[in-house]
């Protein structure tokens, strides 16, 4: 089939609380060293939303009761054209719980005007903004190569929209 890559579904979750935002430093694998949302790959069988729920209670020992789903985002990497990424973006804004850290991630809550977006993936600084002004988005961005804790990947090209719905 001509242009039908597969691509690879993940999800990637925003708590957000009053004036801060929960943020996990990601301890090994994709993205290592960087500041992240919490979230990943889906299991067999599992629905986006469950997967979503699921990976902030592994990274962030944290609950969800009330998420939205408000963008999804196609990374592409010159490394590696094989490797797609479809990113589904869910803001958590009702919760239970208290966040800990785990295997995978360190968590820790930041002033939404203190996020420390020279440690995060490059691409944060342009949609976060959009997420917590309650706007919804999709967009794409192509990478030279993955970030990891000494290398922030360059943005060579991306096409980043707000949505109505
Ligand atoms: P394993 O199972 O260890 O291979 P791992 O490599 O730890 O998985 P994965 O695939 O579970 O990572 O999750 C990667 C996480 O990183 C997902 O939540 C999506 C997120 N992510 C990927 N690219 C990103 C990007 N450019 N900007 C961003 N988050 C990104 O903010």
């Amino acid at each position: 089939m001509i242009n039908q890559k597969p691509k690879k579904i993940l999800t990637l979750c925003l708590i957000v609380k009053d004036t801060r935002i929960l943020l996990g430093m990601k301890k090994r694998g994709f993205g290592e060293g960087r500041w992240n949302g919490f979230g990943g790959k889906l299991e067999q069988g599992e629905t986006i939303d469950a997967a979503a729920r699921r990976e902030v209670q592994e990274e962030s020992g944290i609950t969800v009761t009330t998420m939205n789903e408000v963008g999804v985002l196609d990374f592409e990497f010159q490394s590696d054209p094989t490797k797609l990424m479809e990113v589904h973006v869910f803001k958590v804004t009702e919760f239970s719980g208290e966040a800990i850290e785990t295997e995978e991630m360190k968590p820790q809550w930041f002033e939404k005007n203190e996020i420390p977006y020279s440690q995060m993936w490059s691409d944060d600084e342009h949609w976060l903004p959009l997420l917590l002004a309650g706007k919804k988005f999709k967009g794409t961005f192509l990478f030279d190569r993955p970030s990891d804790a000494t290398y922030s990947a360059k943005i060579i090209s991306k096409n980043l929209v707000e949505v109505q719905k």
